[in-house]
Order: structure tokens, then C-alpha cells, then sequence
């Protein structure tokens, strides 16, 4: 007999976020705009406030208590986001700022290699954080940027994405989940297809992990960039996992303290992995918060809250599939749960600021992915993006707020 999955104990889960039992304008807080950034749980609160309140020291150059007690639970951190990913080794992980800066380190580092005429091969599902970099490179060095179609339902164009791909491919860069239509690409299949073509594969993670267990190892892929705000800890943290052997061939991406081996008027050497990529004092609490997200995510389980995630999304689609003159964009059979939405005659912005006043809060605009919206010929939608945490009475909420907004414009 198959066991079904274990249902997630919503209100017990909600109580662990302080924010979630705030008002907003008067109503209780619906908060729907997760991918742009989630809500923190009092494990990862407490652990960023203990550190200030009982352990900050800087780390790696202290012989004192506090400062090794702080690189140990900075090592710590790397260790559990290597155990969550699945990385071969723990040096594999490089704390960055983002996932900006995690695709920024790579197009700088690895792109030192590329040369004129080499080719870059991205997908009209990006965000801009996965387009600007690789347009400055190719700029700079004489690369050509090839973009893969997508479908109507917004599902990379597989046939598309492996036309593009040649021997002049030197890296695919791809998103594992759409930020503006939510998406779930078959990053596996398409990392196999642009490997298989000898290109280096960079997967932008940046709505991965939120809801979906990454193992890197069964991707196959060499980079995997996250930011830590999305998967439920701080910001101004996020990764760059990179494989060991490649890692190991790039240049640094800054120049400071804390990377070199030893710096003389003529010379500098470099540190090994990771401490190469990461120049200067890091963002110490933020990696320890970010080690508390993993732990937080791993003790409720990818598995049980993809389930309850998945029945939201049901929900929504249907209820505001119900609703006259409203258009769902992304379509596609593997999504997450965001649902991005056009109004006929009504700007997604108003959408966003009358729902707001219910306390329901989502996203309006580009979502950061313009040639996306350009593609399918509008400027922008409205889009409900959802977290674990959230429940079927706020997608009811979500509903009801839609129906006030087309009251104003009838
Ligand atoms: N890649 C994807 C797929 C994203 O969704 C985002 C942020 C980024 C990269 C950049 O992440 P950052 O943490 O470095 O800024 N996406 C969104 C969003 O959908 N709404 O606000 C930010």
C-alpha cells in the first residue's frame, strides 16, 4: 500500500512566524508575495539575535574564544547548506550577497575564459538577474547571446533550447523556476542536453529551494546560485554552489582580505576554496541565519509542504479561473504555486493597491522579467505568490479582495 504523504499542520507551522499575525490597513495579514521575498520563523529570528547578543566576533583571524566559537558556527552554516544541496564537498559552497551576486561572481570569474565568437545560451524565461550579467559579458568579451523560446503555456521550447546549443555554447544559463509564471523547469534534462553539447551549465536557484528539495548531484549542474531572503532567512546572503574541479580553475571575483595566501609588494597568492571567492569580512550572521532557514526547511520537509503547497495552487487556479474578464499567465503542468494574472481594463497596479487595502499583498509589475512580458505582448501582471505557510481561507481572501477590485471598475 502507498503511504500518503503526511498533511502539514498549517496553524502550528503560521504560529512559528511572528510576522503572519500582524494587520495590515485593518485586516489580517494575507501575504501572497513570497517570491519576492519570505517571511522568517522565530528559529531563524532567534539565531540571527543570539549571535549579535552572545557570539559576534568577526571570524578567521581572531586567536581569542568569540571569534573561534563565530568561525565555527559560519563553518557550521556551510556544512548544512552543502548537506541540503547535496554538494560533493563543503568548500563547494560560497557565500555571496544573492543571487545576483552569485550569477555576477560567475559571469566575472568564469567568463574571464571566454573568447570572441564563444556563445552564451540563456531562455526568454529569465529574470533580468540572468540576462544584464551575461549582456555585460558578451559586450566586453564579443560573445553572442542566444535566448530559447517559450511556449504559450510558458514552458521553456526544449526543441528551441537544443537547436540553440552547439560546440560554440561555452554555458547554458536557465532558471529552476520561473519567478513571474512559477514554472518548474526539467533543469535535469535541459543540464544533460547543454552538457551533452560541452557547454558549463549555471542553474539560477533562486525559487528552487523555497519549495523544492535541490539536489546539484542529480542536476548535473556546475553552478546553482540561491539567495538566502527567498528561502525564509536574511538578506544580503544567498550561494554560489560550484563544482570542486571548476571552482578551483577561476580566478577570484574580488580582491581583500581574508582570500589571499600571502600578499607581498610584488605579489599576491591566493587562498583556496571557498575562501578565494569571499573577499573581506562576510556577512557573518547572515550565513548562521541562512544555516538555521536550512535546518528550519529540512524539519518540516520539502515533501509535505510541496503537497499543501500544490492543493493552494489548485485552489487558486481554479477560483480565479472562475472569475470573468481575468486571464492566468503560465499554464504550465509543472508549477509552483504563483499565479500571475491580467484583469481585461484594469492595470495590474491597481489590482495590487486595492487588493492591498484588504491587507492582501502581492506583486504588480515586470517581476524583474521583461523580455518574458514582452514576449507575450504585456507590460506587466498581477501575481500571487505563495509560501507554505499560507492557506486555502487566504486564497478564498485573495478571491474575495478580486472581486472588490472589479466592484470599482464596474
Ligand atoms: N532569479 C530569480 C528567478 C528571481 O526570482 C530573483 C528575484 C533573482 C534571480 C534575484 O534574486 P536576488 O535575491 O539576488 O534579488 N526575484 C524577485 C521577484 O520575483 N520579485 O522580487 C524579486
Amino acid at each position: 500500500m502507498v503511504e500518503a504523504p503526511p498533511i502539514m499542520d498549517v496553524d502550528t507551522v503560521r504560529a512559528q512566524f511572528p510576522i503572519l499575525s500582524r494587520s495590515v490597513n485593518g485586516k489580517p495579514l494575507v501575504y501572497l508575495d513570497n517570491a519576492a521575498t519570505t517571511q522568517k520563523p522565530q528559529a531563524v529570528i532567534d539565531t540571527v539575535s543570539h549571535f549579535y547578543a552572545h557570539e559576534n566576533a568577526n571570524i578567521h583571524r581572531g586567536v581569542h574564544y568569540l571569534s573561534m566559537n563565530a568561525t565555527d558556527a559560519y563553518d557550521r552554516a556551510r556544512a548544512t547548506i552543502a548537506r541540503a544541496l547535496n554538494a560533493e564537498f563543503e568548500q563547494e559552497i560560497i557565500f555571496t550577497r544573492g543571487t545576483t551576486e552569485s550569477i555576477n561572481l560567475v559571469a566575472h570569474s568564469f567568463g574571464a575564459r571566454l573568447q570572441p565568437g564563444d556563445e552564451i545560451l540563456i531562455t526568454k524565461l529569465e529574470h533580468h538577474a540572468n540576462i544584464v550579467p551575461w549582456q555585460i559579458l558578451a559586450e566586453e568579451r564579443g560573445l553572442t547571446l542566444r535566448w530559447a523560446d517559450v511556449t504559450p503555456s510558458g514552458e521553456v521550447d526544449l526543441d528551441s533550447f537544443q537547436s540553440l546549443l552547439s560546440e560554440k555554447t561555452k554555458l547554458a544559463a536557465f532558471n529552476h523556476v520561473s519567478n513571474a509564471l512559477g514554472t518548474i523547469n526539467p533543469v535535469k534534462e535541459m543540464t544533460r542536453l547543454a552538457k551533452a553539447a560541452g557547454a558549463t551549465v549555471l542553474v539560477d536557484g533562486a525559487q528552487g529551494p523555497p519549495h523544492l528539495l535541490v539536489d546539484v548531484r542529480d542536476i548535473g549542474c556546475d553552478f546553482y546560485a540561491l539567495s538566502g531572503h527567498k528561502v525564509f532567512g536574511p538578506d544580503g546572503i544567498g550561494v554560489l554552489y560550484g563544482r570542486h574541479e571548476l571552482l578551483e580553475t577561476m580566478p577570484p571575483y574580488q580582491g581583500g582580505g581574508d582570500m589571499i595566501e600571502r600578499v607581498t609588494m610584488e605579489k599576491t597568492t591566493f587562498r583556496g576554496l571557498p575562501e578565494r571567492f569571499e573577499a573581506g569580512t562576510p556577512n557573518i550572521s547572515g550565513a548562521i541565519g541562512l544555516g538555521a532557514a536550512f535546518d528550519y526547511l529540512q524539519s518540516l520537509g520539502w515533501e509535505e509542504f510541496h503537497a499543501h503547497e500544490q492543493a493552494l495552487l489548485k485552489r487558486a487556479t481554479e477560483r480565479l479561473s472562475e472569475i470573468k474578464g481575468l486571464t492566468i499567465h503560465g499554464t504550465a503542468p509543472e508549477k509552483v504555486a504563483v499565479v500571475s494574472f491580467t484583469m481585461d481594463g484594469i492595470h495590474p497596479h491597481d489590482i495590487g493597491t486595492i487588493l492591498d487595502t484588504r491587507g492582501v499583498a502581492i506583486r504588480a509589475g515586470h517581476h524583474c522579467t521583461q523580455p518574458l512580458m514582452t514576449h507575450f505582448g504585456f507590460t506587466g501582471t498581477a501575481r500571487a505568490s505563495f509560501a507554505f505557510y499560507n492557506t486555502l481561507a487566504e486564497v478564498d481572501q485573495l478571491v474575495e479582495a478580486i472581486q472588490v477590485v472589479h466592484q470599482y471598475f464596474s
